[in-house]
This record gives structure tokens, C-alpha cells and sequence, in this order.
């Protein structure tokens, strides 16, 4: 696997953790909760509606995958599956990507707060080097990931 593109971002193969036909999905350098994830296309579009067809069947049966893969990698009992799709909803890559986070009883103290974090934590102000995740942490956790994925048969996770 070689490094991918991400709208502005070339993204270390480290990062990846599934790939297939016309998607992929990597860790976050900035993760909202434990385990927030993206999935993406593999061509670089900017807005949902711009998929074709069978991009966004592949784009959503990995997002199952991957859903199911981090709910119960990181012990959670709930997801959040969030697009936000053009600038005023909230994108910043041009390039569209579900956020996958699993969720859990009580992890925020108001349970949609996490659709303001989302907004947020990717904000010029707050997205700054010294708060992204190292490139060793991040490549544990997609090494971590790729491993689980491979002990699953494809229909089970
Ligand atoms: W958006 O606000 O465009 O819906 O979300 C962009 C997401 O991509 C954020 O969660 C942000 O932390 C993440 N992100 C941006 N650049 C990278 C990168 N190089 N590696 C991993 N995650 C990234």
C-alpha cells in the first residue's frame, strides 16, 4: 500500500487501515473520542452528491466495516457516522470522509455535544501540530486495526 491522497494531504500508508476497490480508511490525527475514524473514496471528491454510484456503495459497505470494527476495538456500545458535507456544514479537506466515532453511556455530558466537537476540533485555531497525534501513535493504532480486520471474515466486521 502506498501513501494516499486526502484532499491537501498525502497520507502515510502507516495511517491506513483498509483499502479497498474505491475506498480507504485511516486513523485521525485528531480524534474527537477514541477511535474516530475516516472513511473515504479513493478519488479525490469534494462533495457527496459528486460520488458516482458505486463509489458510494463501496464508500458505505466499508463504513459498515469499519463501524463495526471500532465499536468493538474500543469496547463502545453506540456510533456516531457523521458527513459534513461543503464548508458551511462544517468541511474543512475537500475531499468527502465519514467520521466514525464510537460512542459510549455518559462520554459526553451532552450526548449531541459531539456534533459540536466535530465542528470544532479541526478549527484553524485548534488544529495545530502540538495537538496532533504522533506518527508512531497513529500507526499503532492502524496496525492494530489492519490485524482485527484480518482475523474477521469480510461479512462479520
Ligand atoms: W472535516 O472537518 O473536513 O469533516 O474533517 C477532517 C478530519 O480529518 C478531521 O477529523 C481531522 O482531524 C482529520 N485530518 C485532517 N488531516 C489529517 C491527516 N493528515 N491525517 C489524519 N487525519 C486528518
Amino acid at each position: 500500500m502506498s501513501s494516499l491522497r486526502f484532499g491537501q494531504h498525502l497520507i502515510r500508508a502507516s495511517a491506513v487501515f483498509l483499502q479497498t476497490e474505491l475506498s480507504f480508511a485511516l486513523v485521525n490525527r485528531k480524534p474527537v473520542v477514541p477511535g474516530h475514524v475516516l472513511v473515504c473514496p479513493l478519488r479525490q471528491v469534494e462533495r457527496f452528491c459528486d460520488l458516482r454510484a458505486d463509489e458510494v456503495t463501496d464508500l458505505f459497505l466499508s463504513t459498515q466495516r469499519v463501524a463495526s470494527l471500532v465499536e468493538t476495538h474500543f469496547n463502545a456500545t453506540s456510533l456516531t457516522i457523521a458527513i459534513q458535507d461543503g464548508p458551511a456544514a462544517g468541511q474543512t479537506v475537500k475531499h468527502v470522509h465519514v467520521h466514525v466515532l464510537p460512542r459510549k453511556t455518559g462520554d459526553f455530558q451532552r450526548n449531541d455535544s459531539v456534533y459540536e466537537e466535530l465542528q470544532n476540533h479541526d478549527r484553524e485555531d485548534e488544529d495545530v501540530p502540538a495537538r496532533w497525534r504522533s506518527e508512531e501513535e497513529m500507526a499503532a493504532e492502524a496496525l492494530e486495526l489492519r490485524e482485527r480486520l484480518k482475523e474477521a471474515p469480510t461479512d462479520a466486521v
